[in-house]
């Protein structure tokens, strides 16, 4: 029985209407790429972790037999799903049997703890769990019992049989159970946004604006069967799933090598050894790898591409690239609410090494808008809006963020400042979010304010960002609270809250009054220009 479908915000008609009658919406579910490589290459290797290797066959089969058992176990259309998993096969498995079965899951990051897995469950009250033994809020059954409307959590890692990932994705006795994904045009999963509010906001993402957003994707990255894809940072992250990340690799029937973590120690081995010749990272990935290969001169030869994106990359850095890697470097500025601007082949010097390129689409519409949302004139920096074929038109459940971030026409404003060079690329120069960039992992400054605030001693709290030479920014917590107040204890209180590590600011200085803008909000340009100021700094 078909229950309610996930509710979203839709595109006008008329502007679905001309993204389908100019080829972008298929009309196909986002699983049909890999399908289609088991059904004609169902030996060729889909995805390689640790010693396993996964062919295209056995990622449809173990998929297939997911799908079929959460069908005959009630679960379909309507169903929601709380994922979490390592940067392990099984992430991709179960992610290719949900949108089979028109389950629509939410990915949280490994790194997630207590604080934002809850704001999540909150948002889409799953039915279903998948998550593992080893990550230390599932070691017990605590989180899964605070789910009012949980009725099923599989684990990996679980010594109960009943609950055994493995056992639910074994081909061998799965129930010859129907199950179907849900329309193209309705929402395949929820992608999760860096944020800049006190709840981590989700993303809908319908079959067919992901689809069209990684098909576009492997073209302008000449993703093949032949390639052979490094998916070393967290594989749920929008840039490893789409730009053009695992999902392009399967649509092309190539292969996706896991690893761990994007240090040089982990990877340069893995590039030798498994012929890598395309990897993804963030610019302070970059820094490392450029260190280590300078210092070992390992076996990287096979490397062709390095894609780079999600913070900001200095150009005396990406102009290293390719004589230390000799590899070319393609530069990406994505965001998981959907835009996605590459450099391109053949770009000339300056678009490749200065600027984070130019959209995927040519229907999508980007405007440059100054504060009272005019547009700038050429070459000067605005704000960023956008709206097209693969942007989304509404957080989950937020019409008062969706208010504040879309204006009537159904622009996004992503908070980033822009400018458009020369050649009409485009170049990320600052933003206007209350948000810390920390090596491309996002911080929303208020989520942590409002936790730090939780604290009975503290008064006020503000969080923003310090320059930082490998990370590009670290996160700085100003405080004003009560005589004793130590950065350990806050630390501690954070911790105990349950966020990610990565959240936890670098930084505690105390302060006695905190500077207010003209309308009595906290002045964080203030706060910033103080804190990048070396000592004696103004708030200690
Ligand atoms: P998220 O909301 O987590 O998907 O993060 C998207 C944001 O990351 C963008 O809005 C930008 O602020 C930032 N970002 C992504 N790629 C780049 C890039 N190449 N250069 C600068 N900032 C980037
Ligand atoms: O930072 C991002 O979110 C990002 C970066 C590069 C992204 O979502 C993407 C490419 O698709």
């Amino acid at each position: 029985m078909d229950r309610k479908l996930v509710a979203f915000e839709r595109w006008p008609a008329h502007l679905a209407d001309r993204y389908r009658a100019r080829g972008y919406w298929l009309g196909k579910p986002l699983c049909h790429g890999a399908e289609a490589q088991a059904r004609h290459r169902p030996g060729a290797t889909a995805i390689l972790c640790g010693d396993r290797a996964v062919s295209y066959g056995d990622l449809d089969a173990q998929a297939r037999a997911l799908a079929a058992r959460l069908a005959q176990a009630g679960f379909g259309h309507g169903d929601t799903a709380l994922v979490q998993l390592p940067n392990v096969a099984e992430f991709y498995i179960v992610f290719q049997a949900l949108l089979k079965a028109g389950i629509v899951p939410i990915n949280a990051l490994w790194s997630h703890r207590q604080s934002e897995l809850a704001s999540y469950a909150e948002q889409i009250r799953p039915r279903l769990l998948i998550a593992d033994r080893s990550h230390p809020v599932f070691g017990g059954n605590g989180f899964a019992a605070g789910c009012d409307r949980l009725a099923l959590a599989l684990y990996r890692n679980a010594e109960d049989p009943r609950r055994d990932l493995a056992a639910w994705l074994d081909p061998a006795g799965a129930p010859a159970a129907e199950f179907r994904p849900t329309p193209a045009g309705q929402v395949a999963f929820f992608q999760l946004s860096g944020g800049s509010t006190g709840t981590p906001k989700l993303i809908p993402r319908t079959h067919d604006d992901y689809d069209y957003s990684i098909r576009e994707s492997n073209r302008i990255c000449g993703v093949t069967e032949a390639t052979r894809f490094l998916v070393a940072l967290p594989a749920p992250h929008n840039y490893l799933m789409s730009s053009p990340g695992a999902l392009g690799v399967f649509q092309a029937g190539g292969t996706v090598v896991l690893a761990a973590a994007p240090d040089p120690q982990i990877c340069f081995p893995l590039i030798a050894r498994h012929r890598i010749d395309m990897v993804p990272l963030v610019p302070s990935a970059v820094a490392l790898w450029l260190e280590a290969a300078r210092r070992d001169a390992p076996d990287l030869s096979s490397l062709e591409r390095m894609l780079v994106g999600g913070a900001a990359f200095a150009e005396a850095t990406a102009r290293q690239v390719p004589g230390v890697f000799g590899c070319a470097l393609q530069q990406v500025f994505g965001m998981a609410e959907g835009l996605v601007n590459y450099t391109r082949d053949g770009d000339d010097a300056e678009t490749v090494f200065a600027s984070q390129g130019r959209p995927i689409s040519p229907d999508d519409e980007i405007r440059i808008l100054d504060e009272s949302g005019r547009e700038v004139p050429e070459g000067t920096p605005g704000m960023l809006a956008v709206r097209g074929p693969y942007t989304f038109r509404g957080y989950y459940n937020a019409p008062e963020q969706n208010a504040r971030v879309f204006d009537r026409e159904g622009f996004y404003y992503s908070g980033d400042v822009v400018e458009r060079t020369e050649t009409g690329s485009l170049r990320v120069v600052g933003r206007v979010k209350d948000q810390i960039n920390r090596g491309g992992e996002k911080i929303a400054a208020e989520e942590i304010e409002n936790l730090l605030l939780r604290h009975p001693q503290v008064r006020q709290a503000a969080l923003v960002a310090v320059p930082d030479p490998m990370m590009g920014e670290r996160s700085c917590a100003v405080i004003v609270g009560e005589d004793g107040l130590r950065a350990p204890a806050l630390r501690r209180h954070l911790m105990e809250q349950g966020i990610a590590e990565y959240k936890i600011p670098d930084r505690f200085q105390f302060a006695e009054a905190l500077p207010l803008t003209p309308v009595g909000k906290t002045d964080k340009k203030a706060l910033r220009e103080a804190l990048a100021r070396p000592a004696p700094a103004p708030v200690s």
